[in-house]
Parts: C-alpha cells; structure tokens; sequence
C-alpha cells in the first residue's frame, strides 16, 4: 500500500513535546484520510526522548523512530529520515510544537495539486526574540535571497514539504539543512513555493540554536553556492582569478621595466610601490592556478564525477 505522507522530525532533547505533536498528526491525518507515517529522528538526546518514542510507537504503527548512537546534528537526522522515507510527499517538522500540523494538507495540497517539487513554510509572523533572532533573521535571509538567487522569505523554516524524487536525488550533509532549498535548485528543481505558516511560541524544553547560526550559515551559504557553481569545475573559478591576477601582476612588471628604460624613474626598482603590487599579485596568481589544478584533481577523482540526475527517458531501460 503507498504512503501519501512521511512526516520526518528531527530532534534532540524534546521529551515533553513528543506526545502532544504525534496525537495532534494524527487528528489531522486521519481527519483528511492520509495513509502516512511518522518517522521521529532522535539525534543522541540525554532526556527521556527515546523512552517516550518507543512508548508512542508500541501504541501507534504508523509511528516509528531511529536513534543515532550520538548527537550529529539536524542535517544528518534529516538524511537518514529521507533515506527511510516511504511517501509520496515528504513533510519536515520542529519537534518542539512550534510548527502546527494544521498546515499539512495545504503543503500536501500544494505538492500534489499545484506540483511544487518544494514548498518552504515562511513564519511570517514569529514568536521569538526580536532582537537576537527576527532581525537577524531577515537580514540572513535577505544575504540568502541575492546570493542564492532562491525568492524565499524563510529558508531556514523547519516546516517544509517535498516532492519524493526531490529527497531522493539530494544529499544533506554537514550543516546543509538551511539550504535544502538551493541544494534542490541545484540539482534540478525549479518549481520551489512557500506558504506562509504559522509559528507557535516554545511550550516546553529550550532552544537549540544561538547566534553563532549566522555565522555559520552564511560560511555554508557561500560553499553551498560554490560546490553547486564550481564543485565539478574548479579550474574556471580559480583559473579565471589566477588568469586576472597574474595579468595583473605582469602589466606592473612592464610599467615597471619601460618607465625604467625611458629613464622615468632614476632610484632603485625596490623602491617603487608597483614592484611590490606586481610581487604580490603575480604571487597569488600561480596559487589561485595551484588550488584550481588540485581542485580538477579532486573533482575528477570524486566518485560521483558522472552520475547524473536523470528525469526520464524514452526507449531505454529504466
Ligand atoms: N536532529 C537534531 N535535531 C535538532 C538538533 N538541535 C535542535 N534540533 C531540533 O530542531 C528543531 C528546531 O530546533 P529549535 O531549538 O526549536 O530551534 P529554534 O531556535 O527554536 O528555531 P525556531 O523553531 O525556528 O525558532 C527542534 O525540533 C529541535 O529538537 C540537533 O542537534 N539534532
Ligand atoms: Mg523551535
């Protein structure tokens, strides 16, 4: 029998909240008449989160649970609730009852319906702290929007429905969880939506997450954007900059010999401030050749160098 809806939550320490959200999804599933499942991440917790997902799965089959032996983070809990997923539409979901299942058949809706490959939820109005996360929250994902390219309002939202082949075809690693969105633009998927949710203020437990998320999710924004640009070829990046530099660095080292020639300039060449600019550049040039040349080696030593996302074909083999 097919499962419309896996519904993946990730979560560390959320003991209290466990309960309350797996009977509040199942009001709403079995209201709508899903077939679905609940597939609860439990990322190494040191409360009694565990305990209470075994309890709710004895008495719930369509509720089921991996733990990881240690904390890893919310990325590798989402790969591992993807990779188990059986649904046709994958809905992801904060643990700490912040997100409301009451959003689900529109997301469902949406995917099905409307055929959105990846439907982000925007909490448009938030029941946080408005100064060490809303404002530095739109700033981010103002940053986010022009680097990326991606129109979302909230990319890091929790709440978020896919279409299977989507999380199927990526890979979430590290802290990637912020991006999913540009991970699936990059290998593909362009019908990308949101639906502005609601948010609910913390019932129970604490928050996971500080500042330093800006930081760090602006580093792997930049990465994000130069694995997907640049990660199968290096060479036009580093290349191109090392090409720049280096013609840089040459035109000064001319300026620097004819103007000597034309008798310009009668005291020593390592006197002059452009014999040190052309130094440094043509320098830095033949290492940005140096990084681009190790980059193709890697790159064509990667084990996925030719495999491609294929989305149909006509008669071949599947
Ligand atoms: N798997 C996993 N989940 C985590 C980890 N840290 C937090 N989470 C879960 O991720 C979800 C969001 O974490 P929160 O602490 O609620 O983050 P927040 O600061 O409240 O963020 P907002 O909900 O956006 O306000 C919750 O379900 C957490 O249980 C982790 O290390 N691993
Ligand atoms: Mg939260």
């Amino acid at each position: 029998m097919q499962t419309d809806i896996s519904i993946v939550v990730p979560l560390y320490n959320e003991e209290e909240s466990l309960p309350e959200l797996t009977e509040w999804i199942e009001k709403v599933c079995t209201e709508h008449g899903y077939s679905y499942e609940v597939i609860m991440v439990d990322d190494g917790s040191t409360d009694d989160s565990w305990d209470v997902i075994q309890e709710l799965a004895q008495n719930n089959s369509n509720i089921k649970g991996i733990k990881f032996q240690r904390n890893y983070g919310k990325s590798a809990a989402l790969n591992e609730g993807f990779a188990a997923a059986k649904g046709n539409v994958i809905i992801t979901m904060d643990a700490d009852l912040q997100d409301s299942p009451d959003e689900v058949p529109e997301l469902y809706r949406m995917v099905t319906v409307d055929g959105f490959d990846l439907v982000s939820g925007w909490k448009k109005v938030r029941y946080d702290n408005a100064v060490t996360k809303n404002l530095p929250s739109k700033l981010y994902n103002a940053v986010n929007r022009s680097i990326s390219g991606i129109k979302l309002h909230d990319m890091n939202c929790g709440l978020k429905a896919y279409r299977k082949n989507v999380i199927k075809s990526i890979e979430v690693y590290g802290e990637m969880h912020r991006f999913i969105p540009v991970l699936a633009k990059a290998a593909g998927f362009r019908k990308i939506g949101e639906k502005v949710v609601q948010h609910r203020p913390r019932k129970y437990g604490e928050s996971k997450f500080g500042w330093e998320r800006f930081i760090n999710g602006f580093l792997d924004l930049l990465s994000v954007q130069f694995i997907s640009r640049f990660g199968k070829k290096p060479m036009h990046l580093f290349g191109t900059l090392g090409t720049i530099m280096f013609l840089l660095g040459f035109g000064f080292v001319l300026w620097l010999v004819i103007s000597r020639l034309m008798g310009g300039a009668d005291y020593g060449l390592t006197n002059r401030v452009t014999f040190y600019i052309s130094l440094v550049t043509m320098v830095l040039g033949t290492q940005f050749f140096l990084a681009g040349f190790l980059g193709e080696l890697i790159s064509r030593s990667a084990a996925d160098r030719n495999s491609y996302l294929i989305e149909k074909k006509i008669g071949l083999d599947k």
